[in-house]
């Protein structure tokens, strides 16, 4: 009888948990930055061998909502334990002990995944430390793949009969469309400063896979006019950059060539509209009054 199991990943901003999906497919699927608030839209990656599948969803940080947008990201988070089997809570090593998971989350409605505690970034702390950690949860690092490894191998152990619910050789659930926008986005908070990466989404107008090399054209919104030079930069250096470092990641997902357009706009206040945000893939919730 196969196996399957939804597992989440779960935390604070910065935990690790993207890059933590990254190391256990082995493929730079989801967007990661050095900022905190990356991640907006969970991620789901496939993990599948003979007799197992996984799904892990890669979730946004657990924080205080200060907008509109940060208000629908924490809905998602909090969505997306309750849809899992396992949770992984996702802590940095550094800042151990984690607190429980409830103290982060005393609005999420009950679930019933079982939590595993999992530190990260255990290569920032002394080899003894990380032993004392394991005897109580997890100790990962992205440079270690033996910590991967050995976590993927309890996780597989642990889960329960069930029939794939993907096909075995899919490694995302999320259209090809989805990548693009989050790959721009992971461009911009590599090459943006301060405030302008959370002011920064990226739309896809065209996506033709028919065209060698692929033909993607997509509109990148800011919120103020001031932020639209800057992303262009001087003779559109940044804009180059941005769209390059895109197509790199897409290149690498879809084993083609890309050719990538990229068109920069304002659209004023997005984060605070529940209809710009509706757009860009952010549900509204029912018990919501805009
Ligand atoms: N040293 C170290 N840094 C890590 C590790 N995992 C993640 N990071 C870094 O922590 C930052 C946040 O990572 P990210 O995966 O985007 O965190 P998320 O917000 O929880 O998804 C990035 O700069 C990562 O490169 C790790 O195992 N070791
Ligand atoms: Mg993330």
């Amino acid at each position: 009888m196969p196996r399957f199991g939804r597992i989440a990943l779960a935390g604070r901003p910065n935990a690790g948990k993207s890059s933590l999906l990254n190391a256990i497919l082995g493929t730079h699927l989801s967007l990661v930055s050095p900022k905190a608030q990356a991640t907006r839209l969970p991620v789901s990656g496939i993990l599948s061998d003979a007799d197992s599948q996984i799904v892990f969803i890669d979730l946004p940080g657990l924080l205080e909502p200060a907008y509109l947008l940060q208000t629908r990201m924490r809905q998602l988070a909090l969505g997306g334990l309750r849809t899992a089997d396992v949770v992984l809570f996702l802590h940095p090593a550094p800042e151990a002990p984690a607190p429980p998971l409830a103290q982060l989350i005393p609005d999420a409605p009950p679930f019933t995944a079982d939590v595993i505690t999992v530190y990260t970034k255990g290569d920032l702390v002394t080899a003894g430390r990380r032993q004392e950690l394991e005897a109580t949860g997890a100790v990962t690092s992205v440079t270690s793949q033996r910590s991967i490894d050995a976590l993927v191998v309890r996780l597989r152990a642990g889960l329960r009969p069930g029939e794939f619910q993907f096909p075995a050789d899919d490694l995302a659930t999320q259209p090809m469309k989805f990548f693009v926008t989050e790959y721009l986005r992971e461009a911009a908070f590599d090459a943006l400063e301060d405030e302008l990466p959370y002011a920064f989404i990226a739309e896809v107008d065209e996506y033709r896979e028919e065209r060698k090399p692929v033909y993607i054209r997509a509109t990148l919104y800011v919120e103020r006019e001031s932020q639209k030079g800057i992303v262009i930069g001087h003779r559109g250096a940044t804009l180059r950059k941005i769209g390059t470092h895109a197509r790199v990641r897409l290149e690498a997902l879809l084993g083609e060539q890309v050719y990538l357009e990229t068109w920069v706009k304002v659209l004023p206040g997005w984060r605070r509209s529940a209809a710009a945000l509706a757009r860009f893939g952010f549900p509204v919730t029912a018990d919501e009054g805009d």
